[in-house]
C-alpha cells in the first residue's frame, strides 16, 4: 500500500466506504439498457492545469475531455458520462478558474468563466481538483473557488488532491489537507488540528468539504474511491442521457479539441494558442466501425507553419500519430486521420512543409 493511500485511510472522516457498490464497467455497452436508475451530476472545478480533464478521463475510461501539459486546454463546459450498474455519473468538465485580472491578461473569453458557474448550477456534487505538486499554490485554494463554494454551500463538495505521485515527502500531504480544509472535514476537526501541531495559519481553504481524496489522475491511483463516493451520492430518477451516450459533444467538436490539445502538448509557449483548428471532413463508416476525418490547422504565417511542421514534416507526423491514438481511445473505433497545416486561407502544399 503506497504511503499516500495509507495517509488517506488514517484520516478517519472517510464516508465513501458507506457507499460500496459493486463495480461492473464504465462502458455504455455494458450498462443496463434502461432509462430509470440513479443519477449524479458532478461539477469538476479547479485551477488551470490541475488535472480535471485527466481525472474524468480516468474514471470514465475514455479520453472524452482533451488534456494537455499547457493551461487552458478546456475552454468550455463538457459533459462526460459513465455508468455503473444502475447509476449514471455525469461529469461536468470545466475550464480552469482564473481571476478577472488573469482573464484580461491572457485575453480569455468570458464564456470560460461562465462555463464554470454554469456547471455549479447543474451539479448535485462539486469536486475541487487541486494540484499538490505546485509548490506555489498547493497550500491555498484559489480565492475565486472558495467564493464559488461559499455561494453554493448547500451542494456537497469534496476535495481531490491530485498529482500526489509528484510529491516525494508524502507526510507533507497531511499539512496541505489541513490548510486546504481549514482543519475541518465533514464538520469534524482533523486529528491534531486542535493540538497545536502545524495549525492552519489563517483561512487558506474551505471548511465544508465532505471528504478528501488523494489521487494520481494520470496513473489512476485513488480514483476508484472517488467513483464509489459519487455512486453513493447518486439520486433515484430518470436518466438524463441514454446509456449509449458518453458525452454531449459532437464527434466534430471532440476531434477538433483533441487536435488542439496535442498541438498544446507538442509546441512551446504561446505558439499553439495562435492556431485555429478546423475539421474539414468527417465520415463514420458503421459497417467497418471506422471514422475517417481530415483536419486543417491554420497558422498565422508560413514561417510558423514550417517551424511547427519540423524538419521534413517530422513533428507534424508525430503529432498526427498521437492525435490518432487519442481518437482511437475516444471513439473506440478505427480512425483514419489526415492532418495538415495551412496559412490563413491559403493551403500549404504537401511539398512545401512535409
Ligand atoms: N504527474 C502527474 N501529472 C498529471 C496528473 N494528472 C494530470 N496530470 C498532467 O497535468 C497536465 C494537465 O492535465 P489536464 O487534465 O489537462 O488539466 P486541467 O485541469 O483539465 O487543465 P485545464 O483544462 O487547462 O484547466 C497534463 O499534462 C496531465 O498529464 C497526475 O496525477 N500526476
Ligand atoms: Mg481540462
Amino acid at each position: 500500500m503506497s504511503t499516500f493511500v495509507s495517509l488517506k485511510i488514517n484520516i478517519s472522516f472517510r464516508i465513501q466506504s458507506l457507499f460500496r457498490v459493486a463495480y461492473l464497467s464504465s462502458q455504455p455497452e455494458h450498462a443496463n439498457k434502461k432509462s430509470f436508475g440513479k443519477i449524479v451530476n458532478v461539477a469538476i472545478i479547479g485551477a488551470p492545469n490541475s488535472g480535471k480533464s485527466t481525472l474524468i478521463n480516468n474514471i470514465t475510461e475514455r479520453k472524452i475531455c482533451a488534456a494537455s501539459n499547457k493551461v487552458h486546454t478546456t475552454t468550455k463546459l463538457i459533459r462526460a458520462m459513465c455508468y455503473y450498474n444502475d447509476t449514471q455519473i455525469i461529469f461536468l468538465d470545466t475550464p480552469g478558474v482564473v481571476t478577472v485580472k488573469e482573464q484580461k491578461k491572457y485575453n480569455l473569453p468570458e464564456s470560460m468563466m461562465k462555463a464554470c458557474h454554469k456547471s455549479l448550477r447543474c451539479a448535485n456534487v462539486v469536486g475541487v481538483v487541486h494540484d499538490v505538486s505546485n509548490k506555489f499554490t498547493r497550500d491555498k485554494i484559489h480565492q475565486d473557488i472558495v467564493s464559488m463554494l461559499n455561494i453554493m454551500d448547500a451542494i456537497p463538495s469534496f476535495l481531490i488532491l491530485n498529482k500526489v505521485d509528484k510529491v516525494k515527502n508524502k507526510k507533507q500531504l497531511l499539512g496541505i489537507i489541513r490548510n486546504l480544509t481549514n482543519g475541518v472535514i465533514a464538520g469534524l476537526p482533523m486529528p491534531g488540528a486542535q493540538k497545536g501541531n502545524d495549525p492552519p495559519k489563517g483561512e487558506k481553504g474551505y471548511s465544508h468539504f465532505s471528504d478528501v481524496f488523494l489521487v494520481s489522475a494520470s496513473k489512476g491511483d485513488g480514483v476508484q474511491d472517488i467513483k464509489q463516493y459519487l455512486i453513493g451520492n447518486a439520486r433515484t430518477g430518470n436518466f438524463h442521457y441514454s446509456p449509449d451516450e458518453w458525452t454531449d459533444q459532437t464527434p466534430e467538436s471532440l476531434i477538433e479539441t483533441a487536435v488542439r490539445a496535442k498541438f498544446l502538448d507538442f509546441l512551446s509557449q504561446e505558439i499553439p494558442y495562435k492556431l485555429s483548428i478546423q475539421l474539414e471532413y468527417y465520415e463514420e463508416n458503421e459497417e467497418e466501425d471506422k471514422i475517417i476525418c481530415s483536419v486543417a490547422v491554420e497558422c498565422p504565417s508560413e514561417r510558423l507553419a514550417k517551424l511547427i511542421a519540423g524538419a521534413g514534416g517530422g513533428r507534424l507526423n508525430q503529432i498526427k500519430s498521437h492525435v490518432r491514438l487519442d481518437l482511437v481511445q475516444l471513439f473506440k473505433k478505427i480512425v483514419v486521420l489526415d492532418l495538415r497545416l495551412k496559412i490563413k486561407s491559403k493551403p500549404l502544399s504537401e511539398e512545401t512543409i512535409v
